[in-house]
């Protein structure tokens, strides 16, 4: 059932007093989902990102990186897979499991890594660290470390992009555990209401920290309760990445196309513990080897294998290429500069009040 469709608000009067930075141009010409990724797209995206979780958990353990740190390890196929169904002006909302989803956008690794190790080339400054990547360029609006918080902010942007028509599509990444937030109830209901250009992709990993799945939710077939607000929603084996983009494809055509917000249930799973000061003791061990048994990257691999498209000298390249670039994101990250405490007050109070 589809909702009739409402106008969104019109902005109100500017507030004279409060000098507003110019909002950014909207594109000349309307955004276009771009072609469908191949396999070996998928898997490139899927190495780069299972490499460098993987060497964080490392340098976080060799005490290099500090502060939190939330791996993606597992959850490759979800990244890769809706990223690649988003054209260079959409836009992309994430949480504070962000880095895979950063480097799927095309956020480079460098910026990324040198946003772990605080450091000035960082995609924030330095100031961010983990939770907290950014890039505008890439329309990739962060990380954010409230559970849920991103929603509200991709219905922002989703109206923004509907009033100036502009065709693009948001893309928002949240939780399981972020489903149970209000924000997410809010933000489906008003983006039904108004047909935003909102593609909803709830990362279900059956858990919210250590809370399972079914000690949250009372009804846990999460499409089935999106679909309650108006809205197309499917679930999607979040192992297999080529069913996610396949998923994401159509739910982004369906958004473009002007049928308001899809909402996709990737069903996957973290390998790794919520944090690093996370002990994993609410997991079995052979719960854990289960889905590890169905890892993604090496599913993939296997496929294509079969079908005569990798064999084991491709494969071994392409996780060099893979460790490369990540190791020279480290070896970047160890050089570069820390922000000089001259700068500390930047971004903190508006320039007219800076020290100077
Ligand atoms: C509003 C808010 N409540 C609680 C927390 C603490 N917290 C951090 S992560 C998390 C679990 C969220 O789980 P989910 O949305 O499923 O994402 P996942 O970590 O599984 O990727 C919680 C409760 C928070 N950061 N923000
Ligand atoms: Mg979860």
């Amino acid at each position: 059932m589809t909702p009739a469709r409402q106008s969104p608000p019109r902005p109100g009067r500017r507030n004279a007093r409060a000098a507003a930075p110019a909002a950014p141009a909207p594109p000349a010409a309307p955004a276009v989902t771009p072609p469908a990724p191949t396999r070996l797209d998928l898997l490139r995206t899927m190495l780069l990102v299972r490499h460098f979780e993987e060497r964080c958990f490392e340098l976080y353990s060799g005490r290099e990186i500090r502060g939190f740190l939330h791996l993606y390890t597992g959850e490759e196929a979800v990244a890769a897979g809706v990223t690649a169904a988003l054209a260079p002006d959409d836009a992309v909302v994430s949480t504070y499991r962000d880095h895979g989803h950063a480097l799927a956008r095309g956020v480079p690794a460098d910026a990324v890594m040198a946003e772990m190790f605080g450091k000035a080339t960082g995609t924030s400054g330095g100031r961010g660290g983990s939770m907290h990547i950014f890039d505008v360029s890439r329309r990739f609006y962060g990380g954010n470390a409230i559970v849920g918080g991103g929603l509200p902010l991709a219905a922002g942007l989703a109206l923004a992009d509907r009033m100036r028509d502009t065709g693009r599509v948001t893309c928002c990444f949240f939780g399981d555990g972020a489903f149970a937030e209000g924000e997410f109830h809010e933000t489906a209901n008003l983006a039904a209401l108004w047909r935003l250009p909102l593609l909803l992709a709830c990362e279900n990993n059956l858990y919210a920290m250590g809370t399972k799945l079914a000690h949250e939710h009372a009804v846990t077939d999460l499409a089935l309760r999106a679909a309650s607000y108006g809205m197309p929603a499917w679930s999607v084996d979040g192992m297999d990445a080529t069913a996610v983009a396949l998923a994401a494809r159509q739910a982004v055509d369906g958004v473009r196309g002007g049928g308001g917000p899809y909402f996709l249930e990737l069903r996957t799973y973290r390998f790794r513990a919520h944090s690093m000061y996370d002990p994993d003791r609410y997991r079995s061990k052979e719960e854990i080897a289960r889905w590890r048994a169905r890892d993604p990257v090496t599913a993939l691999a296997a496929r294509m294998r079969v079908d005569g498209e990798l064999d084991d000298d491709a494969l071994k390249k392409l996780e060099d290429l893979a460790a490369r670039e990540v190791e020279d994101a480290v070896e970047a990250a160890r050089a570069a500069p820390e922000e000089p405490a001259a700068d500390l007050l930047r971004h903190v109070v508006s320039p007219a009040e800076e020290p100077a």
